[in-house]
């Protein structure tokens, strides 16, 4: 059932089949939630033909495969982005438009696969949509956790985490292979043997416990090209014969633990962004998606090849940031316990096969896990690092003779502790960053020495966003106008071709049909807050924009003193110059923290009382909006005028957000971070709003001892005035005591920490002047819709399609499939 044979009739036929067979209800009887069903396991059956040939044809090719290993993938929804990828999207509208259903609501019944916790499990869904879609072999390869990221509800202006149950209704995408299952194991001892026959060592693991690692596979749909790849994710099931008349006291003990250690392992993903928390169960589970992963892949490669020796020439792993690290002494262990080779031969094709990229320079997020805790529950894999380090600390005196500060500041077994990062960058034959400015920041800071003794290693990989999900997907609208300026869709998969529209930027029929489409997705936004968040918005209001995790680099709260700011202006100058402001904010924040906790209360309580201030006569919104993830992403950007982007400089690895804001036409506002930067570069210092401070500004502070916002507090009233109201109750009921933390935060800084470590205050001046700007911009409606383009025809090389291609070209070295 190909997609050029696309049958009206026959998908119409088959929905209400499916809803007989699966529900036994016909269409007028079924629920959404049916139809949603019925409609996807319809669409299923078109993907599966898909699917099939693509693997035989990767049968037949025998391509090079890359295993993208990553704890997250933030997919989003299927169906809607199935249906655009298969060009479908219109035809299955219209039939079910003709039952009477509409597309949009069944899409809603979908829930959001949200196995991820920001940018870097979001960048690993982008990637895979561009893999398929430029037919590279790619497997994603990761943990079907039955709880992803946790839905967000707001009480009383607090985050309220409630589970997410996902997988409740079953996922008609999903398919089982229990015929992949792979049984990886845990803790127990290490017995050598010496084998007599082959004059080798062998390492039997014993007193283990063990889980069955069972795959689920889901269909990655590539842009009209008839490619299906795979995101493998899995689950643990217990490996027992558990009987429940055993009277065998150590039997029924060892069963139930192993039923246990099944079920907790892919319970939950660990909800902190840009943080390392070292929980065992979290090794767990970064081990048994590594060891499962790499058994099948090797496994599939013998099926079709002898020298395992070569293995480098057939497949190649990236690991997304530190957490899948494992892998390196995994694929050694797998290689020299299981294939037989000696050290220097398993070195020879780890290294050739392993890279690694980084996400952050964030200390906190680094991973170090105590060797105690790693090597009782990895005892083999332990060993192997306790090698790797010993050989790599070798080359590192060899190197750098008498220079023990060398071993101190590389060594990867140091302190008591393993240390992720040096581990993956000494077997990786690549290791990148993720935007100019961190790649920069990585060789000449963090990673310096590594990059001194490798610097062949080392490279950079801008991060980017597929237009298939942002903007043909999440705002048809634009899609469609920017098809009919260029006079093609091929833009779809080549977003280059979106700098044809710079000659029109000045055109003002152009223009004002750009400004139409922007108001009716206002429109569109403001419809769905009002709905969610009972706020009416003014659509023709700015909509300044900043979702993303809520973490203190990303600095919301700088955003919202800001507006407290603009509030006492408004209460002192009910006739100033002002032009109408919605603040929009959407955030989670991990359970844990408490102070970004607190951010969202601050922002929710000067949300009420800014909005139910009838004196300010609405010139002034603030909301934030409940839940942030994917799907409602996909419309916040759609709707936003202006795109905040405003970490601390040298925080931000690249962000993403900031792309999808400019492929929808929102300026930047923000400081030269991360990718940030390189979107000036794209259109212009004059097409964005930058402020703050410099990276190496703040490096160089840091290196120093930070700096003194008392003196800012104490010389600017403005700026005093803001501060005071954290601690003196207006946004408080009274209560001092709220927001005290923030507040001495900012200005004290907690016992070992600098106050105000991210500048909030050094930077505040320089924002609202920026700001300033962003009004003044607005009010000329021909300039601001020039922008507004620019930004959408200077998007170009934000796609991943690019991104990926530089992968391939540079790292992965894949091979094509047409
Ligand atoms: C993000 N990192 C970067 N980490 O912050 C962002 N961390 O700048 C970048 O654009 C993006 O990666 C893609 O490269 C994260 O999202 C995490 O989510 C994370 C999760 C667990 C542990 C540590």
């Amino acid at each position: 059932m190909k997609t050029e044979r696309f049958d009206k009739k026959l998908f119409k036929q088959e929905v209400l089949n499916n809803l007989k067979t699966q529900f036994r209800v016909e269409l007028d009887n079924a629920s959404q939630q049916q139809i949603y069903q019925a409609v996807a396991y319809a669409l299923k059956e078109w993907i599966i033909e898909d699917w099939m040939d693509t693997q035989k044809t990767y049968e037949e090719k025998d391509p090079k495969i890359l295993y993208y290993m990553s704890m997250e993938f933030l997919m989003g929804r299927a169906l809607g982005n199935n249906l655009i990828n298969m060009s479908m999207y219109g035809e299955v509208k219209e039939a079910l438009d003709e039952l009477g259903v509409d597309l949009n609501a069944v899409e809603d019944q979908e829930p959001d696969p949200a196995l991820g916790n920001g940018g870097l499990g979001r960048l690993a869904a982008c990637f895979l949509d561009s893999l398929a879609t430029l037919g590279y072999a790619a497997y994603g390869c990761g943990i079907r956790y039955q709880y992803g990221m946790f839905k967000q509800k707001i009480k009383d202006g607090y985050q309220i985490e409630v589970p997410d149950e996902w997988l409740k209704n079953g996922n008609p995408f999903e398919l089982k292979r229990p015929e992949y299952a792979k049984e990886v194991r845990f803790g127990g001892n290490i017995r050598t043997e010496y084998d007599e026959a082959t004059g080798r060592t062998n390492f039997i693991q014993e007193n283990y416990q063990s889980v069955m690692a069972v795959p689920f596979d889901y269909p990655i749909v590539g842009y009209g090209n008839h490619i299906v790849n795979t995101l493998r994710i899995w689950d643990a099931e217990a490996i027992t014969d558990f009987q429940l008349d055993s009277f065998d006291k150590g039997e029924y003990d060892k069963a139930v633990e192993q039923k246990n250690l099944a079920k907790n392992i892919v319970e939950v993903l660990y909800p902190n962004d840009n943080h390392y928390e070292g929980k065992e169960l979290r090794l767990k589970q970064q081990y048994f998606f590594v060891s499962a992963s790499l058994q099948a892949a090797v496994a599939k490669y013998k099926k079709n090849h002898d020298d395992i020796t070569k293995l480098y020439e057939k497949m190649t792993i990236q690991m997304n940031d530190t957490h899948p690290t494992v892998s390196v002494a995994e694929l050694m262990r797998i290689l020299m316990d299981e294939e037989g080779l000696g050290w220097d031969e398993a070195w020879e094709v780890t290294t050739k096969t392993c890279a690694y990229t980084n996400h952050t320079i964030m200390a906190e997020a680094l991973e170090k896990w105590p060797i105690d805790l790693f090597s009782k529950l990895l005892p083999r894999v332990y060993q192997i690092v306790e090698e790797i380090d010993r050989r790599f600390v070798n080359k590192i005196r060899e190197m750098y003779p008498g220079n023990e500060e060398k071993v101190k500041k590389m060594a990867i077994l140091w302190d008591g502790q393993v240390r992720m990062a040096h581990m993956a960058i000494a077997a990786g034959y690549s290791v990148n960053g993720v935007a100019k400015l961190h790649t920069e920041i990585l060789k000449n800071q963090e990673l310096k020495d590594f990059y001194q003794m490798m610097p062949e290693k080392f490279n950079n990989k801008t991060n980017g966003i597929t237009q298939r999900r942002f903007l043909m997907h999440g705002n048809p609208l634009l899609a469609d106008w920017v098809t009919k300026k260029l006079g093609t869709d091929t833009w779809a998969t080549d977003l280059s071709l979106m700098s044809g529209l710079k000659k029109y930027v000045d055109d003002p029929k152009a223009q004002k049909e750009f400004m139409d489409i922007k108001l009716q997705n206002k429109k569109r936004l403001a419809k769905y807050i009002l709905e969610h968040n009972g706020v009416e918005v003014d659509p023709t209001s700015i909509f300044d924009v900043q979702v993303k995790r809520l973490h203190e680099y990303k600095r919301q709260l700088m955003n919202i003193l800001h507006v407290m700011y603009l509030y006492n202006q408004l209460k002192k100058n009910p006739n100033m110059k002002f032009y109408p402001r919605t603040f929009i904010f959407g955030a989670k924040a991990a359970a844990g923290y408490l102070r970004a906790k607190q951010t969202i209360k601050l922002i929710n309580s000067v949300a009420d009382k800014v909005n139910n201030d009838a004196s300010i006569k609405g010139k002034l919104k603030v909301v934030f909006i409940e839940d942030y993830r994917v799907s409602n992403a996909e419309w916040i950007f759609a709707a936003a005028d202006v795109s905040e982007q405003i970490s601390t400089a040298s925080k931000e690895a690249s962000g993403t957000g900031n792309m999808k804001f400019m492929l929808n036409g929102a300026p930047t506002l923000g400081t030269m971070d991360g990718a940030n930067v390189e979107i000036v570069d794209e259109v212009g210092a004059e097409n964005a709003f930058i402020f703050g401070m410099s990276s190496e500004e703040v490096i160089n502070y840091e290196n120093n001892g930070g700096y003194h916002p008392y003196e800012i507090y104490q010389n600017d009233k403005d700026i005093h005035e803001v501060l005071d109201q954290l601690v003196d109750g207006t946004y408080a009921n009274g209560d001092p005591e709220l927001y005290k933390d923030l507040y001495q935060s900012l200005l004290f800084g907690d016992t070992g920490s600098q106050a105000d470590m991210y500048f909030i205050l050094k930077d505040f001046r320089s924002y609202a002047e920026a700001q300033k700007k962003v009004e003044e911009a607005y009010r000329d409606t021909k300039g601001w819709a020039k922008m507004a383009m620019t930004n959408t025809a200077g998007c170009g090389k934000f796609s991943s399609d690019r991104t990926i291609q530089e992968y391939v070209d540079d790292i992965w070295h894949l091979d094509k499939i047409r």
